[in-house]
Order: structure tokens, then C-alpha cells, then sequence
């Protein structure tokens, strides 16, 4: 046995708290390099004459990431805490793992040896809002979804749609605009707004605030945000807003207040400033986001910038009922400050969603005391490179999204927020060189895939757009030229997710099989009473290939032409092809 791969910590995400009674046990180790895994547990203080006394319990195989093979097993403590080993067998050895290492034999002297869950507490486990798992989010970028009221267009306002997205041009989109397609929205079945910052701000982005105790406007006044909020929610619909905590802009008051008074601005501490005078050019000489001078970096550290953010964070709620906040540059602020956060956030709305802007691995921040999920490009990029840029294979492309899988807690998945594009990055049909054919692949395994799946406006209808600003066009409104087809292709499989618990977060999803010579892939999502079958051809050839699995004498509908079918032992798809059986 490859002893340097077998590797398991406990409280993180190889061994957590699922619910009040279970744990989840995860172990890694070489792939196929293991035949058999059994837990071995006991409660620390159980013991006779003989020593420490243990049970054992068959742990699951539940995949691969290419490398390693990765073992699953639920528990449940009768007194919540508890000492643990792995007894690993294969045709030559059969060997027990432990915290101290590797024995031939489980030893029971002391349990010491042993890996520790100390003790299962409630307020440990991981807890996102209940509504969030099954929630289809779609983002907007105000400025550019629709122009509803022209009277309070800013300066320059350009005909809707007229020129290409600039970084300092405008369209108008404002709050009247999405009150008024409120239906198209509601007809496409989504459940969720992620709306970019929309406070006071300087730029057409927004991302660098002046006030954030006032809406941009631009976008309209609070009494409009308030109507806005109630017709979302009227129909269904949370909002989340997009808190900039990590910088302000630069004419936010404190800010200009330093560059005014210098050393003895009543601000300074608010800023990471590095020296006096505070200058901006040739580089600024404070703290910002990147390099952008026009950014200044808060200090979360210093109490009255924390009791400032912390009172915005309430003050959206409670006056204005949003169901969550986006944190941007999430991970380049401190973890007291998001701990913080979260308390003063769940306190005045306990099941408000709290979603960190993280492009990379954020377990630190997905313990159950910061975020609820993080932005999962880890997905995106698995995703994009599959299925729109065609640049990895199907076999790479299951081990990304293994690796994403393996790297989380279970409950963290199910909230996961996976997004196929945003205001950041180019539009999926650009980066797809306009092959729509991928991009409905792309969609599919979106919304069919575990975590809670975020539309992009106009991602649907087809807008195309390279890096930002390119990605930041206005949405297409004459009927003319949007998608039709896309567009019910979207809906199609948003009302199948909200339909089937097995197509949604309900669900263990599981990949069957990745063919990496034919790019096809077949995986299962699986729930207490349904098991549904996807199977997905994303290569420009038909494929054949052997359905693996035993259907019995199980009914099988085909979910996408609401048919009965018999399912033959060979599969043939068409080029970027799929079939999503539901098999129980
Ligand atoms: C402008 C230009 C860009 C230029 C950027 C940096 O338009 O072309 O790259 O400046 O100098 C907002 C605006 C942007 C604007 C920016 C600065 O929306 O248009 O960009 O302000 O004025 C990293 C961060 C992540 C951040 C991205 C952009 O970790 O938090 O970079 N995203 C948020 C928002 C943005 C917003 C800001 C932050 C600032 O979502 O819209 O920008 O408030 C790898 C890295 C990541 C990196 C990612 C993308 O994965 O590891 O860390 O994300 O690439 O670059």
C-alpha cells in the first residue's frame, strides 16, 4: 500500500458534523490501490479489562480525482464524541491507519492513537438558509438590464444598447427596468437575484462606493428599491446585494476627508495608509484593490470602520427585507471581521444567505462561521474548459469537479454557488466561439449538477461579450434578436430542476462514467425515491457506448421528450448530444 497518499484530518472537511446526529468521515488514498475500508470508532471513555472498546463500520468508495481514491462513511456517536482509525486492506496487507500511524493490528491500550471528534455541537455544524439549496439565481448588472425610467438617466446616457460596454459609459438600466420585466424573469423560472452594487457610487460598475447608506440615482430612489424588493418577493424572488467591504471609492467621505486633513483627519485609521502626505500618483501610497488608486482599502480592523460596515450590513435588512449579501474580494479581509458579520447578519435575519466572492479553494471560510457558500469558479473554470473551450477531456474534466467535490463538506456543496459566468469574466458564447450546441451542454450540467446555479442576464438569450467590460453589454429586449430557442432550452431545464428532487439539490450526484478518447460522460443524481440517469455526448461525432448499470425491470422516462422508453444496453448520442433518464 502507497502509505505517503493515505491521508485523513479530522474537523475540516475529511471529518465533520452533517446534522445534529452524524458525522462524515472522508479518507484519501491512492487510487486503486485499496480493496476494502472499515472505520473502526468508539467512544473515548468506553472501556473494559481488555482495553478501549470499538466497533467497525464498512466505509463506501465514493470516486476518484485521478490521483486518489476517496472512502466515505456516515456515523452517528451515541454520545456525540469519539476516537477513530481506518483499517485499509488489499490483496497483499491489511493495515490500520491512525493518528499516531500505521499498525499491523488495531491497538486498544489507549486511545490516544486514535483520530479525535471531540464532541458533536449544534452550533459547530454547518448551516445555510434551508431556501438556498434549491434556489436558481440569476445575476444583474443594474446598469445595463434595462432603462425603465429615462428621467433620471445620468449625464451622457447612451441609447440603450447603442455602442459597445465601455469601462466609463452609460446605458441608464435602472430599478423601474427590472420592476417592469419582472415577468420575464418569473417566466423563466428563477428564484434568486444577485444584483451588483447598486449604493451610491462613482463608476457605471458601482464597485467603488460613495455612500453606502444610498442608492445610486441612477437606479432610483429607496422607496423604488423597497418596491423593487416586495415585487421580487411577491413573486417568489430573494434579492441579494453586493456588499464592497474590502475598499471604499474614492470620493466616499472618510476618504476624502484623509486626503483633505492628512494627519489629522479623524479618518485616518478607517485606510491602510502608509505614509503622509497621502498622494494617489505615481502610485498611490495606501492600500487599495489591486492597483486602483480609485479603490482605498478599509480598515476592518479599526472598530469605528467595523461598526460602520456592520450597520450598513443591518440596516439593507432590516429596512429593506434582502434575503442576502454577496461579500466582494471576500478573501482579502479578515476572518474576525466576516465572524462578525455573520453574527450581526443572522441576527437581525436568521436565514439571510451570506456568499463570499472567492475564485479558490475556501474551506477557512466555509467552517459554518463566516460564509454560506462561496462564488465556485473552481466549477466555472472546470466547466468552461469541458464544455465550451473543448480544451480538456471528459476523464480531466471529472477529476476537476472531483477534486471541487472532495474538497468540501457535503452540506457545503449543497449550497455552492455555481456560476458558468458574471460581470468578470467573457460570456460563455464568446469563450464557446458562438457553438451553441456547447453552451446548452454547459447549461445542462449546470442546473443539473449539485450546489445552487447562477444565471448570468442575458447568458440565456445568447449575448456574447469578451472580458470585462465586453461582458457588460445591454440586455436584449426586442424579441427579434434574442435566442428563442436558447431561451426555452434555459426554461426547459429550470422547471425539470424545480420538478424532479433528484434533478436539484435533493440529490447525491455521482459521475458513472468519462470517456476521455469520446468525451462522453454519463453520471447519476440520485434521491431518497429517484434516481435520474444523464448522459451527455460533448464531442462533434455520434457515440455508442455500453450503458453500465442495471435498470431492472424499473420503468425508465426519458425527462427531456416526456416519453417512456426502453433503455438498450448500447447508448448511441448524437454530436453534443444528451439523454436524461429518470431510471426510478
Ligand atoms: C478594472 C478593469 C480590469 C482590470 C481591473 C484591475 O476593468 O480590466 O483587470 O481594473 O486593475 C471592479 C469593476 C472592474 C474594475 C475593478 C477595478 O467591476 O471592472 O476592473 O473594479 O477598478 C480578483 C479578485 C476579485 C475581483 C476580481 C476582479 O480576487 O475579488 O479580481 N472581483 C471583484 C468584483 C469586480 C470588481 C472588484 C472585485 C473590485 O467582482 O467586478 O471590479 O471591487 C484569478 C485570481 C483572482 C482574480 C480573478 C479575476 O482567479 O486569482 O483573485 O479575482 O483571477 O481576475
Amino acid at each position: 500500500m502507497q502509505l505517503e497518499a493515505i491521508y485523513h484530518r479530522p474537523k475540516g472537511h475529511f471529518a465533520y458534523a452533517y446534522d445534529e446526529k452524524t458525522l462524515h468521515i472522508q479518507l484519501r488514498v491512492k487510487k486503486n490501490d485499496v480493496e476494502k475500508v472499515r472505520i473502526l470508532y468508539g467512544d473515548p471513555y468506553h472501556w473494559n479489562k481488555d482495553g478501549w472498546i470499538f466497533s467497525y463500520k464498512e466505509m463506501k468508495y465514493s470516486g476518484n480525482d485521478g490521483l486518489f481514491d476517496y472512502w466515505f462513511v456516515e456515523v452517528s456517536p451515541e454520545f456525540r464524541r469519539m476516537r477513530y482509525g481506518f483499517e485499509l486492506t488489499n490483496e497483499n496487507e491489511t493495515i490500520v491507519y491512525t493518528e499516531k500511524g500505521f499498525y499491523p493490528e488495531a491497538p486498544y491500550d489507549d486511545v490516544a492513537y486514535y483520530f479525535c471528534f471531540p464532541f458533536l455541537h449544534r452550533g459547530d455544524i454547518f448551516r445555510a438558509p434551508e431556501w438556498v439549496k434549491n434556489t436558481v439565481w440569476y445575476q444583474i448588472f443594474p446598469e445595463r438590464f434595462a432603462n425603465g425610467n429615462p428621467a433620471i438617466n445620468p449625464k451622457d446616457t447612451l441609447p440603450w444598447g447603442s455602442a459597445e460596454p465601455l469601462s466609463n459609459n452609460f446605458f441608464g438600466g435602472d430599478f423601474e427596468g427590472i420592476i417592469q420585466n419582472i415577468n420575464y424573469l418569473v417566466d423563466l423560472g428563477i428564484t434568486g437575484i444577485y444584483f451588483t452594487p447598486i449604493f451610491k457610487a462613482y463608476s457605471n460598475h458601482k464597485y467603488d462606493t460613495i455612500d453606502y447608506m444610498e442608492i445610486d440615482p441612477q437606479f432610483g430612489d429607496k422607496a423604488t428599491f423597497k418596491r423593487l424588493v416586495d415585487v421580487c418577493h411577491q413573486h417568489g424572488i430573494k434579492v441579494m446585494l453586493d456588499a464592497v467591504f474590502n475598499h471604499s471609492g474614492f470620493y466616499f467621505a472618510p476618504f476624502q476627508d484623509v486626503l483633505k486633513h492628512q494627519e489629522k483627519s479623524r479618518y485616518k485609521d478607517w485606510f491602510h495608509l502608509r505614509e503622509f502626505p497621502v498622494k494617489t500618483s505615481p502610485v498611490p501610497n495606501y492600500d487599495t484593490f489591486a492597483f486602483t488608486e480609485q479603490m482605498p482599502k478599509l480598515n476592518t480592523e479599526n472598530e469605528e470602520v467595523k461598526k460602520y460596515l456592520l450597520d450598513v450590513a443591518k440596516y439593507w435588512i432590516e429596512e429593506f427585507d434582502i434575503d442576502g449579501w454577496r461579500l466582494d474580494v471576500a478573501n482579502e479581509v479578515d476572518h474576525a471581521f466576516w465572524r462578525e458579520f455573520r453574527k450581526t447578519v443572522k441576527t437581525v435575519k436568521p436565514d439571510a444567505y451570506i456568499l463570499g466572492e472567492i475564485w479558490h479553494d475556501s474551506m477557512p471560510w466555509l467552517q459554518g462561521d463566516q460564509f454560506d457558500a462561496v462564488m465556485n469558479y473552481p466549477f466555472t473554470q472546470g466547466a468552461l474548459d469541458f464544455f465550451a473551450r473543448g480544451k480538456i477531456n471528459a476523464e480531466q474534466f471529472k477529476n476537476v469537479i472531483s477534486t471541487v467535490l472532495y474538497s468540501y463538506p457535503k452540506n457545503v456543496n449543497e449550497v455552492a454557488f455555481n456560476l458558468l459566468g458574471s460581470h468578470d469574466t467573457p460570456r460563455i458564447l464568446t469563450i464557446a466561439d458562438g457553438n451553441k450546441d456547447r453552451i446548452k451542454l454547459l447549461f445542462l450540467f449546470q442546473l443539473s449538477f449539485i450546489g445552487t446555479p447562477c444565471i448570468y442576464y442575458g447568458d440565456e438569450i445568447g449575448i456574447t461579450g469578451g472580458q470585462d467590460p465586453g461582458c457588460r453589454k445591454c440586455m436584449v429586449w426586442e424579441d427579434a434578436k434574442q435566442d428563442k430557442e436558447l431561451l426555452q432550452f434555459v426554461k426547459k431545464l429550470i422547471a425539470l430542476r424545480k420538478r424532479y428532487p433528484a434533478f436539484q439539490n435533493d440529490a447525491e450526484f455521482q459521475f458513472a462514467e468519462a470517456n476521455k478518447i469520446h468525451n462522453y460522460l454519463t453520471y447519476y443524481k440520485q434521491s431518497s425515491d429517484e434516481t435520474i440517469l444523464f448522459a451527455i455526448n460533448n464531442s462533434s461525432e455520434n457515440v455508442k457506448f455500453p450503458l453500465s448499470i442495471n435498470i431492472n425491470d424499473e420503468t425508465v422516462v426519458d425527462l427531456w421528450n416526456d416519453e417512456v422508453v426502453e433503455l438498450d444496453k448500447e447508448v448511441e448520442l448524437p454530436p453534443f448530444g444528451f439523454a436524461i433518464w429518470k431510471i426510478k
